[in-house]
């Protein structure tokens, strides 16, 4: 018996070392955000053409690429062939990383302008670096405060612009982001957004450009709320 066991076990460490060393699983997304197909228009009431041209938010996965990489994807219902309309409408992601709000503004076009309200409140000017350049497809991160300056400001600074892919096949739009600036770090959770964003309606939404800094739930044409928790590895 005895000499049973140790030929099992001999056999056991032959099949380990044949075992290919690249047997690692592929990281898989998570679903951090799902919502109704066919409510894009106005406030979650759908008005046709708004699905079409890539404004309905059906759901956001998270994957986490590498220990410094995290990668967005959210998906539409549909997408126009050349993609979301550019510069006048931005997808807003508002979230947290262990109690730090942080929000992306993403785009299919931008065209590099300082950042007025944020450049007023903080002194310093914002995006000044990005004055007349034309961009396809950006992702700002912002990291958020509340301040109060006779009415309340949601007053977000930028912490970095990001490549953002508009795949109208898919009707997706992708961005990776690094952990470090999120300041994110193994068994970091992100949830859903508070702070500033809190009473606008808007944790993760479309909206108009003009809306952008003085969000009302009025002006949204599409949202929907991160319940799901991602845990950084
Ligand atoms: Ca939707």
């Amino acid at each position: 018996m005895k000499k049973l066991i140790g030929t099992a076990v001999a056999l056991l460490l032959v099949g380990g070392a044949v075992l290919p060393a690249s047997a690692k699983p592929a990281p898989k997304p998570v679903t951090v955000f799902e919502d109704a197909v066919g409510d894009a228009g106005n406030q979650d009431g759908g008005i046709p053409g708004f699905s079409e041209a890539g404004f309905d938010l059906v759901k956001g996965d998270i994957t986490q690429k590498s220990k410094t990489e995290l990668e967005f994807v959210v998906t539409h219902a549909a997408m126009a062939p050349t993609g979301t309309p550019g510069e006048t409408f931005r997808l807003i992601w508002g979230f947290a990383v262990d109690g730090t709000q942080y929000e992306f503004t993403v785009k299919s076009l931008d065209v590099g302008e300082p950042d007025l309200v944020t450049s007023a409140l903080t002194q310093t000017p914002t995006g000044m670096e990005r004055l007349g350049q034309v961009y396809q497809g950006v992702a700002r991160l912002e990291e958020c405060g509340f301040v109060s300056v006779g009415i309340n400001w949601a007053q977000c600074g930028v912490k970095a612009y990001y490549d953002a892919v508009f795949d109208p096949a898919t009707a997706t739009v992708t961005w990776v982001v690094d952990t470090k600036t999120l300041g994110a770090k193994k068994g970091s959770t992100i949830v859903g957004g508070g702070g500033g964003r809190a009473a606008t309606g808007c944790m993760i939404c479309w909206v108009p450009q003009y809306a952008e800094r003085s969000l009302t739930p009025y002006s949204i044409i599409d949202s929907a709320v991160q319940i799901t928790a991602f845990k950084v590895r």
